[in-house]
């Protein structure tokens, strides 16, 4: 479909994706497109792949630093870790291939905040970049590019990488066009002045990338949907911590501490996060705005009903189901969403500013408020801090949200310490399981376990929680953080040498 390429002077350079990937060779920085399943390029990882493995099958070397917005689809992250041909990975993985190998020690994986990668790029943090791989909807005749279903760090791969290849995807709906807003007003310090955004509709940039059409060596055209993961109904442990929520909610306006469409909403992805997308679908709540990462089926869901007026984010993450609607309805939609940079749509000064609510899983708390969204058992990487640090720091309301028990109720969520710390006490507001809310706001330590023990721990495990404070709040040491060195971390040690967290002889106290 040449009609998506707008510039006839780049039409001489439209070529297979095998013979794209000459360009890039072992040891090469290549930055991709692509947010959470959209947006990533479809056939030139794939080629990549097929070349990688036919030179170590010549006992050639060939692996590469691989640069992304955020997760990506099996054809990238999946192949490419497959054919072991990255050595270094930023900033985001949730491919399962990729997760094993960065678990053996066998891929080198930097997880960062979302919102730095293209600041920190910019910098010169984070080395050369060697190519560009971005898929686009079009390439208009002024040679500007017609971002697709993602935008993430693409406008910073274009400007710094050295030479650029762009898969065009005529799957892509060409209404996506006049949907973005690129702002180019970002500069260094000294010179980095404020971002103009005072509300989540602002527009405040250009609805294009812009592209030195000298750089670009290859175009690959396809034809491929994105990864669109479909999603399973809530069950009864997310609609019980959606309920929670709401509550907290509906309350927080009552007292005045809230206007009553809320601020500027956050939702991270997944089932919890779709059920309390749900649960506003039948609240009380009218006017609402969102000012989040990625905008998933719940958030169509309510601007179809009229509850939410708007979304801005830097991605789509949707069904095959919600894809289908969204793709049939795109010039409909426009006007009502907004996807951004990555490095806009998490930008901590606009966050604040906005007052977002954040609303994010976690794998684990502890009874001091400190919260674990990464690892598991303290050394296994899960998938990464993404946009959950920039967004819990700079909200209004910083909320997280777990199940009470993991792995058939095995793990309690709720332990002595966590095992890995990605958002510590001060920027966590508010814990929610299916037991109940904690509302930790203006609570010393010492309150906060008490509130977070009774509120949200499974009561299998609650015994010997409080016991474990009861003991740590007699420490002669400290009494401010209660703590017991030698036995903080032993749920987790105690689940690795026997595969549960709970104790063999079903006592509940340690002392026991
Ligand atoms: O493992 O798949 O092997 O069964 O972790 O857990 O319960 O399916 O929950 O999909 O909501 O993910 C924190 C990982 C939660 C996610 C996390 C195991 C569990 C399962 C997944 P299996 P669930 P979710 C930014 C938003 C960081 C990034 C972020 C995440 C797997 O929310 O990656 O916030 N967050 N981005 O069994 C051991 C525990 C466990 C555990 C869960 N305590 N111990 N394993 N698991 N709890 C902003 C946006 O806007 C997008």
């Amino acid at each position: 479909d040449r009609t998506r390429i707008g510039l006839d002077a780049l039409r001489a350079k439209v070529m297979t994706a095998e013979e794209a990937v000459s360009f890039i060779g072992d040891g090469d920085t290549v930055g991709m497109s692509g947010f959470t399943g959209s947006g990533y390029p479809k056939a030139v990882p794939l080629a990549l792949a097929g070349r990688i493995e036919a030179e170590h099958a010549e006992g050639r070397p060939f692996r590469m630093r691989v640069w992304t917005g955020a997760s990506t689809g099996p054809e990238l992250d999946g192949a490419l870790a497959r054919a072991d041909g990255i050595e270094f990975r930023l900033p985001y993985n949730s491919d399962p291939l990729a997760r094993d190998k960065i678990n053996r020690g066998e891929m080198d994986y930097f997880d960062m905040h979302l919102s730095q990668v293209a600041p920190m790029a910019r910098q010169g943090f984070l080395g050369p970049l060697d190519t560009a791989v971005i898929e686009v909807t079009g390439i208009r005749p002024d040679g500007t590019l017609v971002p697709s279903s993602s935008l993430g760090n693409n406008k910073t791969w274009l400007d710094h990488a050295e030479r650029v290849i762009l898969e065009v995807n005529s799957w892509q709906n060409p209404a996506l066009e006049g949907m973005h807003d690129i702002y180019y007003g970002t500069a260094l310090p000294p010179a980095r002045m404020p971002v103009p955004l005072v509300r989540p509709d602002d527009r405040i940039g250009e609805p294009c990338l812009r592209c030195d059409p000298d750089k670009i060596v290859a175009i690959v055209e396809t034809d491929a949907p994105d990864r669109n993961l479909p999603f399973s109904p809530p069950d009864a442990a997310a609609r019980a911590i959606a309920g929670h929520l709401l509550d907290f909610f509906q309350n927080e306006v009552a007292k005045g501490r809230l206007p009553a469409s809320l601020l500027p909403l956050q939702s991270g992805v997944g089932n919890i996060a779709n059920a309390v997308l749900s649960g506003l679908l039948d609240g009380p709540f009218e006017n609402m705005m969102a000012y989040t990462e990625v905008i998933q089926d719940g958030m169509l869901d309510l601007l179809d009903a009229g509850k939410l007026l708007m979304a801005s984010a830097t991605a789509f993450s949707l069904s095959p189901e919600a894809a289908t609607r969204l793709n049939a309805e795109m010039a409909a939609y426009r006007d009502r969403l907004i996807l951004r940079p990555q490095e806009i749509s998490n930008h901590p000064e606009v966050i604040r500013r906005l007052g977002c609510l954040a609303m994010n899983g976690m794998i684990e708390a502890d009874i001091l408020g400190n919260v674990n969204s990464t690892h598991v058992m303290g050394s296994r990487i899960q998938n990464g801090i993404g946009g959950s640090g920039d967004f819990a720091r700079s909200a209004y309301v910083s909320v997280f949200m777990s199940p009470s028990t993991a792995k058939g109720g095995r793990i309690s969520a709720i332990v002595p310490k966590v095992s890995h710390v990605d958002h510590i006490n001060q920027d966590v507001q508010v814990i929610v399981t299916e037991q109940g809310l904690a509302d930790l706001r203006g609570l010393s330590p010492r309150q906060r376990a008490r509130v977070i023990i009774d509120r949200c721990a499974h009561p299998d495990f609650q015994p010997r929680l409080w016991d474990y404070l009861a003991r740590a709040e007699r420490s002669p040491k400290g009494r401010h953080s209660p703590t017991l060195l030698n036995e903080a971390l032993s749920w987790h040690q105690r689940f690795e040498d026997t595969g549960t967290m709970h104790v063999a002889n079903n006592d509940d106290t340690e002392a026991a």
